[in-house]
Formats: structure tokens, sequence, C-alpha cells
């Protein structure tokens, strides 16, 4: 007998509802319900004497504590996330039969968490890393994750080295330095001894590596993976997301100051956007290959280390996610929650890909440890929305009352169930591809260039792009202490582009390769930032004032607010200000808590009863927003204040001589950063 599942109507939202608890105006009580009186004072034999072994409140409430950490993630463990919802746009039937990709009108719920790759679980979140970007769909088919990250491809080919990838950046061993940055001797050493890396190493030396924010960054399920109609026709797909607000980044001297002003940089972005329903979305967009054009590129679909680019393989968006509620417990739900790429629904299917197979493994085998046992899927987060049932039992922190004595399959006395369901009626079966060959360990042949899209990435890029690129890899390695692997990496990166590698060279004190670049014959535009999507919506404005500020600017203000704008207060004390018409603004940050590197612009308002010391804390925000390229604008006794420290009439500069004030800094405002001013 075949018993199909039923689909669980209930969302995610209120499936979690039912393990959620709030303890306020509550007894407080031991984990076993009993009422306690009093929470200050252990039990002592008089009041100076000992402690006593029966103060089984004590004990409770200290084992408990001692037990409250978990391992972090090995790797991605910095990380925040957020639920949302993914809405299709046409149903993909042509290309899978994943319920989910068939109906437009359902929403499927989604949780996101975030992360960067190397640090710690308490690192700094503006460093020069890749962004993890995984998504758990709960389906009605079951929980389909797509495990991704902000780069579109990977640093190894194969599995079996991703081990020592992650103890080469991963701080030193004999002196734990340094914590979430790659740029220290064991990184590059491996980068010059396993050159496969070049590819993804362009990536993270470029400005994807410094996201503005996790709402402007791309994500990329980075393999080739497999969409299976109901026909069973098989198609290869890479996976994307698309940012709406477009992808934006930091400059590398902002991202440093950012670590230390503000170590939760992107946590608290997202969490603020979400707060202020200014919601996050990303269009999923796939490519796909058709099975028999698997040989027809001149890189090997299932290698890792390459792209398809978007101009030879379109990019055809099929749906939106929106990020829409914030956790209630970061504990309970981001640091518990359990991705895994083998986490696939039918009409999802893997490629041969040996990194993607290793993967496979991985995943569960690392929950095993930091979840503490096998039983993570019943974790509220990790639980599907639709019902599951199988033989598996028992186990560290079970929670599920199986009943009856039947849990073993082929049995006749449950009448042979749970039962396995056919494919036909939404039973996964594995796409079966035919696959013959001897046990090797062995790089295909087809896996040998690490160059081309390599350089296919540089020369992609617009001019201010390859300047962040060099200065990156001018930073890193001036951090690396061998001559010798400082060496080997420029002759290495001489093969992606031989001015890049004489200018970090010079930098570095190292020798230059002879010889010229050939010419270029192809480049891929969706790859540069330059071209993406420019909006002023949602972008953080520093406003300078001091009181007798003119009565013209809440005007300006809410102008800027119309466009999604956010300005945000910032003077001396946190005491409203007053304006020459008496209206006032409350004040949100004061020049002590604040700082220019947390806003996307600087607007200096001033006045003219404005101290000289308030003058100076004004330049000091303008002066750190222009040699990060951001938008300037000022009105009012500003405008005498940029002009005299010669800020003025340059690019992205914006005063309010000009009639057109407001727009113009709004434009500027879009636009992100000003590449084209020229700072010393
Ligand atoms: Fe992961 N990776 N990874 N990875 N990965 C983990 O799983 C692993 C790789 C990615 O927010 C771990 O639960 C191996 C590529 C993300 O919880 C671990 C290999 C991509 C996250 C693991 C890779 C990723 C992880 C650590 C080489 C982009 C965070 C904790 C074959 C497509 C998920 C955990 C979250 C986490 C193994 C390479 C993305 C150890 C063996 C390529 C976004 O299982």
């Amino acid at each position: 007998m075949t018993k199909k599942h039923p689909v669980n109507e209930k969302s995610k939202q209120e499936q979690l509802e039912q393990f959620k608890t709030d303890d306020r105006n509550q007894a407080l009580t031991t984990n076993q319900g009993l009422k306690l009186s009093e929470d200050e004072f252990s039990l002592k034999a008089g009041e100076r004497g000992p402690t006593l072994m029966e103060d089984f409140h004590f004990r409770e409430k200290m084992t408990h504590f001692d037990h409250e950490r978990i391992p972090e993630r090995i790797v991605h463990a910095r990380g925040f996330a957020a639920h949302g919802e993914f809405e299709l746009y046409d149903s993909l039937s042509e290309y899978t039969k994943a319920k989910f990709l068939q109906n437009p009108s359902v929403k499927t719920p989604v949780f996101v968490r975030f992360s960067t790759v190397a640090g710690s679980k308490g690192s700094a979140e503006t460093v020069r890393d890749a962004r993890g970007f995984a998504t758990k769909f709960y389906t009605e088919e079951g929980n389909y994750d797509l495990v991704g990250n902000n780069i579109p491809v990977f640093f190894i080919q194969d599995a079996i080295k991703f081990p020592d990838l992650i103890h080469a950046v991963k701080p030193e061993p004999h002196n734990e330095m340094p914590q979430a940055a790659s740029a220290h001797d064991t990184f590059w050493d491996f980068v010059a001894n396993n050159q496969e890396s070049a590819h993804m190493v362009m990536w993270s030396m470029s400005d994807r590596a410094i996201p503005r924010s996790l709402r402007m960054m791309e994500g990329f399920g980075v393999h080739t993976f497999r969409l299976v109609n109901a026909e069973g026709k098989a198609h290869f797909v890479k996976f994307h997301w698309k940012p709406v607000l477009g992808t934006h980044s930091l400059v590398w001297d902002e991202a440093q100051t950012i670590s230390g002003k503000d170590p939760d940089f992107h946590r608290r972005d997202l969490w603020e956007s979400i707060e202020n329903g200014d919601y996050p979305e990303y269009e999923l967009g796939i490519q796909i290959i058709d099975e028999e054009d698997e040989f027809k590129f001149d890189f090997d679909i299932l290698d890792p280390t390459k792209l398809w680019p978007e101009e030879d393989i379109p990019v055809k968006l099929v749906g939106k996610m929106t990020l829409n509620r914030n956790v209630d417990n970061v504990f309970a739900e981001t640091e518990q929650v359990a991705f895994h790429p083998g986490h696939v629904v039918p009409g999802i299917d893997f490629s041969n890909d040996p990194l993607l197979q290793g993967r496979l493994f991985s995943y569960t085998d690392t929950q095993l440890i930091r979840l503490g046992g096998p039983n993570f899927h019943e974790l509220p987060i990790n639980r599907p929305v639709c019902p599951f049932h199988n033989n598996q039992r028992d186990g560290y922190g079970r929670q599920t009352i199986n009943k009856g004595p039947v849990s073993y399959h082929r049995n006749s006395l449950a009448a042979n169930t749970p039962a396995p369901v056919p494919e036909s009626e939404g039973g996964y079966a594995h796409y079966q591809e035919k696959v013959e060959g001897r046990k090797v360990r062995s790089r295909s042949e087809s896996f040998k260039d690490h160059f081309s899209q390599a350089t296919l990435f540089w020369n992609s890029m617009s001019a201010p792009e390859k300047e962040h690129i060099i200065s990156a890899f001018s930073f890193e390695l001036g951090k690396v202490k061998s001559k010798s692997v400082q060496q080997q990496v420029v002759d290495m990166f001489a093969n992606v582009s031989t001015v890049l590698a004489k200018q970090v060279a010079q930098a570095i004190g190292a020798m230059p390769p002879s010889g010229e670049d050939a010419p270029v014959t192809k480049s891929s535009p969706a790859l540069s930032q330059e071209q993406t999507i420019k909006k002023p919506n949602t972008r953080k404005v520093a406003v300078i004032v001091a009181n007798d500020f003119s009565s013209d600017l809440p005007q300006v203000l809410n102008s800027l607010k119309q466009q999604g704008i956010q300005p945000e207060i910032v003077s001396t004390t946190l005491q409203n200000v007053k304006g020459t018409d008496g209206s006032e603004l409350e004040v949100q940050h004061t020049f002590l808590t604040s700082d220019s590197v947390l806003f996307d612009a600087v607007y200096v308002v001033g006045s003219s009863s404005a101290d000289e010391k308030f003058r100076k804390e004004a330049l000091t925000f303008a002066q750190e927003a222009f040699k990060h390229f951001k938008p300037i604008g000022a009105t009012d006794e500003g405008v005498k204040w940029l002009q005299a420290a010669g800020l003025d009439s340059s690019p992205g500069v914006v005063t309010g001589e000009t009639t057109r004030f407001t727009d113009e800094f709004i434009e500027a405002i879009s636009a992100h950063r000003h590449w084209n001013r020229h700072v010393i």
C-alpha cells in the first residue's frame, strides 16, 4: 500500500509559534516546574558558611549555564538570518517538477542565513571574505536548501582539499593570528601552490568581498545542478540571486574602520531594514544548459572554478524572495539552523562536480558534532512543514514519541509502513545518469585551465575596480612575511595579467614579471558592478545640524525621505536642535557615538551659531566621506565650510548654491560612489 503525504497547510511561522515562549509576567520555576521563592543566594550552612550540595536550584541553574555554548561552525561561524517568502513568476514545469516551482500563486516560506567564511563567531562583519548566502525553502515536499555564496566560483575543484584551504585561511595555529583575515602567509602559500584558486582569488580581492550590505550582494549556487521535469528530462542549471537594490560595495579603508566602529554592521543593517519595513528582496535567476550541450563550452561545466558568462548563457529571472521577519531568538533559529546542499526535492538533482559531491557528505557530518547528535532535524527551525515518517529512532535529544512496536522495514505488523512512495506520486528518485569509469584519484584534463576565466574577470572590471584589486593584492601580500611566497604569488598572477602583477610587485618589492598582456578578446560586462542597479532608497545620510538651522531644512529632509532615503541627525549632544523658525529636530547620533563610515552620504548643514569645534567635527565627517568617494551635500553654513576645506566642486559633492540641490543630491546618493573624484 502506498500512502501519499498529506500537505501540511501550516506555514512555517505558525509551526514556530508553537515553540515560542514569553517568560514575562510568569512565576520563576526550576525546569521541573517547581516555583522558587528566592534566586539571589545559594543555600548555605549559616550566612557566612559553605554552600550545600543539596542546593538543587543552584546546581540546575549553574549546570545549564555551563553548557550554554555549542561548537561554532568550522566555517561560516559568523552569520545572521531572517525569515521571508519566495514567490515564483511563471511555472518552471518545462524544466522541473519541483512543486514549489510550478505555481506562481504559492508562497514558499524561507529562512536565509548570511555569513562570513573565515572568522570566528564574534568576528567583525566587514572583513574581506566571501559571504555565505544559504536559503532554506520550506516546501510542501520537504526542505530544499540552496547553500550558496556571494561569489560564483570556488577556490578548489575537489572537496578533499577543503580542510587544507580552511586550515590555510584560518588564523595560523602557532599564534592564532590573524582573525578573520586572509592577509597572512599560510593563505597565500596555499594560493600559490594550488593554482586552481586563481579565479576565486580575483573575486575575493575585488569589491565583491566587501559588500555594502547583505541586501546589496548577489548570491550563487556555485555548482552545476540538474533540474528534472515530470517527463524525466534533465537540464544543467546554475542558480543566482540578484538583489533588487543592485550590487554595491564598501571601500577597503572604510571596511576596516567599520570593523572597529561597528563590528555588527551587516546584521544591524539587515535587522533595521526589516524592522523599518524595507524588506530585502532578491530575484532568483537560473542559467540553463541542455544536456546535449554539456561539452560545447571552452570550460568544463562540472568545474566549480568556472562561471557561465551571462552574455553567453543568459540568466532567466524566475521569482522573487522577500525577507520580511526578523528572528525571535538568534540561538534557537540562526545558530541551530542546519543547511545541507543534499536537502533536495523531486525535480532538483546533482551534477558530478567533485566539490559538490564532497559537500553532500560534509554538512550532515558537521551537524552531528555541532548540534550534538542525529536529531537536529527536530529542532523547530529545521523541521519541514510537511510530515516526516521513517524507522529512525532514539539518539540524543529525541523529541518525537514514535508509537507502536515496529521500527523496521520490511514488516507485516504495520502493513509494511511507513511505505516508499513511487516516483509518479512524489517519491524522490535520483536522476539515472549513465556513469562509467575507472577508479582514479586525478584531475580531469578539462579542469586544468586555471587562468582564462581569472583573466576574463580582470578584463571585465572598470578602471576603479581594477585599482581596488591591485590595492587589495598589495595590502594582503604586504602583510605576508615570506619573500618567497610573495614572489610565487606575483609570478602566478602574471598568468592573469602582467599589468596587475607588475603593479603588485612594485608595491611589495618583488620582482615584476616581464612581457605584456595579450590584447583583450573577451569580457563579461555582467561581472562588473559599474552597471548595476542604482537606487537611492534605504541609503543612510548623516545630516550634521546645529541650533539655528535654516527653515528650509525640514523640507529637504522630507524630499529625501520621499525617495526612501534615511536622513539621521548628527549633532554635538542628543538634545533636540532648533531651527531659526522655532522648529525642532530630534538628534539620533552624536559625534561621539557615530562616524562617517556608518553612512552612505553626509549632508553638512551646520549653522552660523555653530562653534569651531562643531565645524571641525562636521568637516571630519565630510573629509572621511570624501576619501571614501561618498556623496556629500551642503547647504547653509555648510557650503562655506566645504569651500574653505577645498571639498566643493568635486564629483558627487552637491552644494545648496544650485537651485536643484535636493534633486542633485538624490542623484548623487543613487550613484553610490563617485570614483572619478580626485582623492589624494
Ligand atoms: Fe560549505 N560548509 N563547504 N561551502 N558552506 C559549511 O556546514 C563544505 C562550500 C556554505 O549558514 C559547513 O553547517 C565543504 C561552497 C555556506 O549555516 C561544512 C566544502 C559553498 C555555509 C561545510 C564547502 C559553501 C557553509 C560548516 C568543499 C558555496 C554556511 C557548518 C567541498 C556554494 C551555512 C555547516 C549556514 C557551511 C563544508 C564549500 C557554502 C563544514 C566540505 C563551494 C553558505 O559542512
